[in-house]
């Protein structure tokens, strides 16, 4: 009886047993001791004391109730990366955007809908910089009856983190406060362990013992605050077979690289010979802004009998700047668009929206001292608008008609046309500070460029957009032209939540508002985000009754402006 259960569980595990499950999650928030690097004595917020935090695991179309209880000092709000929560952005999560936060010494019950999510997604907090120490795995798998599109003998969870030394809402505080960069990181951890490349950190590195000639998919997530990554195992070779909850078509490549926000399924066969290989995680800085430029080692070992204490293999992997490699992997990558997983690309586009996307400096306030470039303050923008949070959140005063909490007036252009990648040394770098957003009507077919300019530090942006998956139909450097349109893949786009905005570069995304509700798009960068590098949308109510947002659940954090 015990073996069957346990056979059943672990068959469970692997596969989905039933149909349009409802599952029940209780999420503890609190502070937790955890020794670190050379630290023995901190306490950072976890989930259920687990860093990174519990895995969800569920079906396609299946229903999750989350409980989240805050027991940490400050309010908190956790968001469901990469679900649609189709017609109920009530459970989204975005601090000030959907919600307000989840006060100390209360629960706010969490209601998940899965619908065409398939693959790795995950959660993590979404106020301040909570989500550093905030954050696990969600994991989907195909619905009842559905066979995965690709084969594999084990599956294994890839979370890779980003170590402060202090408290990270203190960091950012600060930062904010006096215009100045917020701390850096000081260690990349794979699934917690920072490993062997760092001090104090010796003999305690991630490790996955493997088979000779198996196949394993490996779930990465990149939940890091600030950097992107390059990824890879020495002497393997990596097939990308799926990305931010959706199926690719299989990509056999030496290294990735992936931004905070996005996720890779990534299978990989032990078809060396045996012995042990460094899984390297190694960030990937185009910016001359200050950055953690460690390295992050794990273990790929074989089992059996072979010199084991040989130190491992380092892979080779792409120089710290390369943005020519970043760009090549990123290019190649295509939806799979089988019958079981068509791409559907949007084509009569309806709304053609063009974003610049901008770090900037604000000017420092009088009697105050600045310590962010030439004194000033840091600042970052969406067409020259740096989002400024409201008190109360702006899904509940659009859907209750509360005036003056935001303003509808979120250009489809940027303000001012110049030429955005060149020379903008003479131009000014102060932008609006206001709450914008922009309205979309239900079942536009939207497309969006995003271009990059060259005020401050350039760099890859990690544009992310909640409520929606999208179609990367563009990418390109320098000032997008109307002649790419004629260019752009709209056959087997990857579909993604988090899309890589080359440094000095463009890229163009579609989708069809069908969700309607308050979504949040920003920067996955979380000093950007911070800085402003974030807009609003709302997409309206359709004319039929299943095409509205519906109504909110009993319990939502209060606000504290009435909102009455
Ligand atoms: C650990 O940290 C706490 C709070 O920061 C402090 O009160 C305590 O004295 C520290 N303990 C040791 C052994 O350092
Ligand atoms: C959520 O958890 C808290 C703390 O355990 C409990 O008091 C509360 O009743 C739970 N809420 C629901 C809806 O289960
Ligand atoms: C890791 O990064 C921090 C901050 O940049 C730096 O102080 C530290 O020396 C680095 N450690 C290693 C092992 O490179
Ligand atoms: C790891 O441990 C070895 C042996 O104790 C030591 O020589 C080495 O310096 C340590 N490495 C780091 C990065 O601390
Ligand atoms: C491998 O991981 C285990 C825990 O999963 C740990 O106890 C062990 O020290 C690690 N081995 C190495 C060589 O880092
Ligand atoms: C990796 O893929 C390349 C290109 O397909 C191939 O030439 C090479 O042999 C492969 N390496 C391994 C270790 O499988
Ligand atoms: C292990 O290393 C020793 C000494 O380098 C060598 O003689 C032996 O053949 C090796 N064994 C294997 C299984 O590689
Ligand atoms: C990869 O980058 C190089 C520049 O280093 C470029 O010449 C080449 O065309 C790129 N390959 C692809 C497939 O984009
Ligand atoms: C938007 O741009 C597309 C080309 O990408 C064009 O076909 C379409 O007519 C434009 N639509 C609007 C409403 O401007
Ligand atoms: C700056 O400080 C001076 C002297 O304390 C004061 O008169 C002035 O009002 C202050 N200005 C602002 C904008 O606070
Ligand atoms: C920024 O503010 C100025 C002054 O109020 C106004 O003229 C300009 O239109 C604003 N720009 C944007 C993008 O809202
Ligand atoms: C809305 O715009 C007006 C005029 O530019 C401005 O004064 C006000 O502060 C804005 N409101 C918000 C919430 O951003
Ligand atoms: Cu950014």
């Amino acid at each position: 009886m015990g073996t069957f259960l346990g056979f059943a569980l672990t068959l469970s595990l692997l596969f989905c047993m039933a149909q349009g499950k409802v599952l029940f999650y209780d999420f503890l928030v609190k502070e937790t001791p955890i020794k670190m690097l050379c630290e023995t004595n901190r306490t950072i917020l976890t989930v259920n004391g687990l860093f990174p935090g519990p895995e969800i695991r569920a079906c396609k179309g299946d229903t999750i109730y989350v409980n989240v209880t805050n027991t940490g000092p400050y309010g908190i709000t956790i968001h469901w990366h990469g679900v649609r929560q189709i017609r109920y952005p009530w459970s989204d999560g975005p601090e000030f955007i959907t919600q307000c936060p989840i006060p100390s010494k209360s629960s706010f019950l969490q209601k998940i809908v899965l619908t065409e999510e398939e693959g790795t997604l995950w959660w993590h907090a979404h106020s301040d910089w909570s989500r550093a120490t905030i954050h696990g795995p969600l994991i989907i798998m195909p619905a009842y009856g559905k066979m995965y599109p690709y084969k594999f003998d084990q599956e294994h969870t890839i979370v890779i983190a980003e170590w402060y030394t202090r408290d990270t809402k203190a960091i950012i505080d600060e930062a904010l406060e006096s215009g100045g960069d917020p701390d850096l990181s000081v260690a990349y951890t794979i699934n917690g362990q920072p490993g062997d490349s760092y001090s104090c950190s010796n003999g305690s590195a991630y490790n996955k013992t493997v088979v000779r000639r198996k196949t394993y998919l490996f779930r990465i997530i990149n939940s890091g605050m600030n950097e992107e990554m390059f990824f890879g195992i020495a002497k393997h070779n990596l097939t990308v077979v799926g990305m931010d909850g959706a199926y690719l078509k299989p990509l056999k490549t030496n290294y990735l690289m992936i931004t905070p926000g996005q996720t890779m399924d990534v299978l990989v066969t032990a078809n060396q010979t045996p012995g042990r290989y460094y899984m390297v995680f190694s960030p990937f800085v185009d910016t001359n802004a200050p950055s953690n430029k460690n390295v992050t080692q794990g273990i790929f070992q074989y089992n059996g009998n072979y010199n084991h204490s040989k130190t491992p293999i380092i892979p080779e992997l792409p120089g710290f700047t390369n943005k020519s490699d970043a760009g090549n992997f990123t290019i190649q990558l295509r939806s799979l668009n089988s019958k079981e997983h068509p791409s559907n690309v949007p084509t009569k586009i309806t709304r053609n929206i063009t974003i610049a996307v901008s770090v900037n400096q604000q000017p420092c306030p009088a009697n105050q001292t600045c310590t962010g470039p030439n004194d000033s303050m840091h600042s970052a923008s969406l067409n020259n608008i740096s989002f400024s949070a409201p008190a109360i959140s702006i899904l509940q005063a659009y859907y209750n008609n509360i005036n003056g909490v935001y303003n509808r007036t979120f250009p489809d252009q940027p303000p001012t046309l110049f030429d955005f990648t060149g020379n903008v040394s003479a131009l000014g770098e102060a932008a609006n500070v206001t709450t914008e957003v922009l309205k979309i009507d239900y079942n536009d077919e939207v497309e969006i460029r995003f271009q990059g300019t060259n005020f401050g530090a350039a760099e890859n942006h990690p544009m992310h957009l909640h409520g929606y998956s999208f179609y990367v139909v563009g990418m390109g450097d320098g000032n997008f032209s109307e002649t790419e349109i004629s260019k752009y893949n709209t056959v087997n786009p990857p579909y993604v939540n988090t899309v890589g905005l080359p440094k000095n570069g463009w890229a163009a995304i579609r989708f069809k508002a069908d969700n309607p509700g308050v979504w949040f798009m920003h920067c996955h960068l979380e000093r950007h985000s911070s800085w402003g590098m974030d807009a609003v949308l709302i997409v309206r109510d359709g004319k039929k009754k299943h095409q509205k947002v519906r109504p909110p659940p009993k319990d939502m954090p209060p606000c504290s402006v009435s909102s009455s």
